[in-house]
């Protein structure tokens, strides 16, 4: 049995690594990506029966025995993982290992989890090689057949196989036994950040192989772009010496056959093929090459294929090339993740994901931080991404200890560092998809890394390597960093010591929670400077767990909520999406941003515009594109510019046919340009919006003319005054002010409140996750409690029915020195507005302010509202480019943005003008002096910011309403960058200025 203490032994009589393949019995088969359903091929899914130790030294001398005795047996679902059945519990941690660190050395109390099950073979499979894989096992298992010892492996996502044929009985029951250990040697290579779940959580299956056959075929592939001339060379591996003939095709994606040729296992093969279609993620052109083996009278054995794409990856002039052009990876970091089943996912979930992917401009993908399931790399090379295939390798924990290279850097620990680049290669190269190979994630730097790098270079020269702990190291090709801040990607960029390597961004913008900011930055960055290759967002989804509450509401579990400790809470939850694959507003602005075409200009006078076509590959042939001016949210005109595989890569300029328009005076306009596919493809339906933009052309004063009444009959303001309060009204209005705290206690607009809570100045936000560091700042100055006092709340003058009050006091807490200085002067103008001017003089803050404006709550029945500004979807000052300024309408209750975590949210920036109605109240308005951010929320800022779930928000009828000069930016400080300058609300004067009015 496996030593699970022994790094030096990370298998025990596993067949050697190769190539990822499921055999065939057909040649008219088409090669599906998955191919389960093949005949060769028996699948060990299902119900197996299952007994769970809380040691590893519990088992008995002979594990056989555990099932022969009449003992406590459950069930567990295979593939699954055992923490979601019922056994042990789910952990959740980011560096910290969950174990003491003492290699190679685990705990006694390591859960170790007894799989069993009886399987019969088809009689069509005697006499062949029956061969057993595991595609994923954490962390460590011994196998067993018919109560003999067959072998073991550690390192949890990659692929074990074994012989099993010496144990079966072809004809009668044959029972299967895993033994699986929630630790070893291993799981000290395995301290990613992420859930920490064991058991089979990926496919088990039984292939049958003729008894001679195929071990491996390596098909190295190459692409000439200047004489569009792909090169195959195969190399095959058998299981004797002897050489076994093959018939071998190529077929294109249509099945026309490119060759097809007898050929002999111990002779590479070599073939070029003239006007060959290459293989890139913009035009992922498949061919299928089919291997039949023969036996001596030449007949057919099996059959193996291939899904093979032709290119050529270089590294010159500090650029990635590939087909002879640079190109950009615009990516997400990806873990497996499923919100009911964790560590196991579902082809459906992943063509979900790739979809998705693929639906929002994404063209690449690091697989962080393991290899991952067998179907994934299939679907990339079909759709189109470009896989940064990294090695089940992270030591994050040894940090802690002080060194972080502690095992790269020991002999003790080569062969097993060794074991995982071997074995990533064996069973992946065949891939088109993936462009780099990376030696893992966050385990230092060390020897053992140089020896992985060295082997990945000798066997397959044709892809870089990549390991961004590695640094500027000779080991690596590629320079890659984590949460670079803008100023260190601009000097990156021009690269002042002419590194001749490219710079990528592995990891940046920490989608945690309501994030990321500053996309816009880093995109001008990557697109200015030919050595930024691209950046990979961290991460794809949020990982949360799937709760169901007693009263039946879904809420999302993340560390801590299954009592595990320790634990790293919600910081799993930094996707981009949440675990339902719900897109998060961040997902739209990075679409936005990696977008495949851009508007540079718009010149209104020739008409004619400038853009930017960013595929690396592909003309716009494929795109319609449709433009539109439209005044305030009014349509003025539109139009279609053809569009031609002229339009190739680079800048572009076209003139817009039928586009003779006179703009209206006064009126701010924008143009705005929307490019669509022609047709259906993959991932998306025909007219689906792969790319859009927009320009003002000319800037208005929205609201300037605002008003309630006819000129000849201005508005009319009364004053009377009482203990409590002001009541300013005229026929249609009425306003109430506190005479203490000065705030407008009560709105009535022909009699019905408007308001049901006064409007006052409030400057909180229940902290976001990247709000972490400095909400302690926050917290500590008060700002959450902040209160105002000391008010004076004077009638300054009352002359032909126009009304002034003037409100002056200071903000502050209880046990600190006063915030700020504020002044409120409440106009009540001809025009029947209520005009607010706000004048904010910080006192004795050094921080920034979450927000500065207004809050109320509004009478329950005020449920839409429209708004002229950017939407529909949330926008904060560093992440608003994708929110576009427009006319706008949505239900309340939809302007809220549920994060696992609940935190600050549904902001909507640069708004014009807000309209708020429902039946059976009197619609109002408010209008910016020029504009102001709003959010509405069903809950209150308490409760938001004290939960910590969704289920724990009361959402109720009354929304409260917050209408803001500004909030301070998202930034991405969560783990990154902190909001930039610009984006922070620092402590200085402010000017803000808003009017109320009724409207129709
Ligand atoms: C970086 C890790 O590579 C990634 O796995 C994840 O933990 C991410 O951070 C944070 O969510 S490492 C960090 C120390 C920069």
């Amino acid at each position: 049995m496996l030593d699970i203490e022994d790094p030096g032994q990370p298998q025990v009589n596993a067949l050697p690594g190769h190539t990822w393949f499921i055999p065939f019995d057909d040649l008219n088969t088409p090669i599906p990506l998955f191919p389960i359903d093949s005949s060769r091929c028996m699948l060990l899914n299902g119900q197996w029966d299952f007994i769970y130790l809380d040691s590893h030294k519990a088992l008995p001398q002979k594990p056989q025995d555990l099932f022969l005795r009449n003992g406590c047996i459950g069930v567990i679902d295979v593939p699954g993982c055992w923490e979601l059945q019922g056994y042990g519990r789910p952990q959740y941690l980011n560096i910290t290992y969950p174990f003491p660190i003492d290699p190679p050395f685990v705990p006694d109390a390591n859960p170790t989890g007894v799989y069993h099950r009886r399987f019969s073979l088809p009689a069509s499979w005697h006499d062949t090689q029956i061969v057993v894989t595991f595609l994923g096992v954490s962390s460590a298992f011994d196998v067993f057949c018919n109560d003999h010892y067959v072998g073991g492996a550690k390192a949890s996502h990659l692929t074990s196989e074994f012989n099993l044929t010496p144990y079966l009985d072809s004809i009668g029951e044959n029972r299967l036994m895993v033994v699986v250990y929630q630790w070893s040697d291993g799981a000290y290579l395995e301290d990613q950040d992420m859930w920490r779940l064991h058991g089979i959580f990926r496919e088990v299956y039984l292939t049958a192989r003729p008894r001679r056959h195929i071990l491996d075929a390596i098909i190295d592939v190459d692409y000439d772009h200047l004489h569009s001339v792909g090169t195959l060379n195969a190399r095959f591996i058998t299981n004797d010496d002897r050489p076994l003939p093959l018939r071998v095709m190529l077929c294109d994606q249509a099945g026309k056959i490119i060759f097809s040729m007898s050929a002999e296992s111990h002779s590479p093969l070599s073939k070029e093929i003239p006007d060959c279609q290459p293989w890139t993620a913009e035009t992922p052109f498949l061919y299928t090459l089919f291997i039949e083996t023969l036996d001596d009278d030449g007949l057919p054995l099996e059959i193996i294929g291939f899904h093979v794409g032709f290119k050529r990856i270089q590294i010159r002039d500090q650029q990635l090339l590939l087909n002879g052009r640079p190109i950009k990876l615009k990516g997400v970091n990806h873990h497996e993740f499923d919100p009911d089943t964790g560590w196991t996912i579902s082809p459906t979930r992943m063509e979900q994901d790739i979809r998705l992917m693929k639906r929002h401009n994404i063209n690449a993908v690091r697989n962080s931080h393991y290899v991952n399931h067998p179907y994934w790399y299939a679907l990339c090379d079909r759709y189109g991404l470009y896989l940064i295939d990294e090695t089940d390798l992270e030591t994050h924990g040894f940090e802690f200890v002080g060194n972080r290279s502690a095992l790269s850097d020991s002999p003790d620990w080569k062969e097993a560092y060794l074991d995982r680049a071997r074995r990533m290669v064996a069973q992946n190269r065949n891939h088109p998809s993936i462009v780099f190979w990376s030696l893992g994630n966050e385990a230092g730097f060390g020897e053992n890394h140089v020896s992985m790098a060295e082997y990945i270079r000798n066997v397959d020269p044709s892809r870089p390597v990549h390991y961004e702990s590695a640094g500027t190291e000779a080991a690596v090709d590629i320079v890659s960093v984590m949460y670079p801040s803008i100023s260190e990607l601009k000097k990156a960029g021009e690269n002042p010591e002419s590194d001749p390597r490219p710079f990528f961004v592995c990891e940046y913008a920490h989608a945690m929670g309501n994030s990321p900011g500053s996309l816009r930055e880093y995109w001008e960055l990557i697109y200015k400077y030919p050595r930024l290759i691209g950046a990979c967002v961290w991460d794809w989804v949020d990982q949360g767990l799937r709760h169901r509450t007693l009263e039946g509401e879904t809420t999302f579990y993340y560390g801590g909520d299954y009592g595990d400790n320790p634990n790293d809470a919600n910081f799993c939850i930094n996707g981009l999406i949440n675990p339902d694959r719900e897109p998060h507003p961040g997902l739209y602005e990075l679409e936005y941003w990696i977008q495949p075409v851009s508007l540079l200009e718009y010149d209104s006078q020739a008409n004619r515009i400038r853009l930017q076509n960013r595929y690396d590959f592909l003309s716009l042939e494929h795109l319609q594109c449709f433009c539109t001016l439209k005044a305030e949210g009014t349509l003025l005109a539109e139009s279609e510019i053809p569009l031609d595989s002229s339009h190739q890569p680079g800048e572009i300029s076209l003139t817009i046919p039928g586009f003779d328009i006179t703009l209206p005076p006064d009126k701010e306009t924008w143009f705005e340009i929307v490019f669509k596919q022609k047709t259906s493809t993959l991932w998306a339906e025909a007219s689906h919006v792969v790319a859009r933009d927009q320009i003002c052309i000319q800037e208005g004063v929205v609201n300037r003319k605002y008003s309630v009444t006819t000129n000849d009959q201005p508005c009319s303001w009364q004053v009377s005054e009482n203990e409590h309060r002001i009541i300013v009204e005229d026929e249609q209005q009425a306003f109430e002010i506190d005479r203490i705290t000065g705030w407008i206690d009560a709105w009535r607009v022909n009699r019905a409140p408007v308001f049901i809570e006064p409007l006052c100045l409030n400057i909180w936000r229940a902290p976001t996750d990247n709000d972490v560091h400095i909400a302690k700042e926050w917290l500590y100055d008060g700002l959450d409690r902040a209160i105002f006092f000391r008010n004076q709340v004077e009638l300054i003058s009352n002359n032909d029915g126009c009304v002034s009050i003037r409100v002056e006091g200071k903000l502050a807490t209880a046990g600190d020195q006063p915030i700020a200085h504020c002044e409120l002067i409440y106009s009540f103008l001809q025009n029947g507005l209520l005009e607010i001017d706000l004048n904010f003089v910080p006192m004795h803050i050094n921080t920034r302010l979450p927000r500065l404006g207004f809050k109320t709550r509004l009478h329950q029945d005020y449920q839409r509202v429209t708004w002229y500004g950017r939407g529909p979807h949330e926008s904060y000052s560093d992440r608003k480019d994708s929110a576009f300024v427009d006319l706008h309408t949505a239900k309340t209750v939809d302007l809220f943005h549920p994060y696992i975590m609940p935190q600050e949210n549904g902001n909507r920036t640069d708004t014009r003008w807000l309209k708020l109605y429902g039946n059976d109240v009197p619609p109002v308005r408010v209008l910016g002096g020029p504009s102001f951010d709003f959010s509405i929320h069903h809950c209150s800022l308490t409760n938001l910011t004290n939960a910590r779930h969704i289920d724990e928000v009361t959402f109720q009828a009354d929304p409260w309403l917050y209408i803001d000069l500004a909030q301070t930016g998202l930034g991405s400080n969560s783990c990154g960058p902190d909001t930039l300058l610009q984006y922070r609300l620092e402590p200085r004067p402010y000017q803000f200025k808003i009017r109320l009015c009724p409207c129709s």
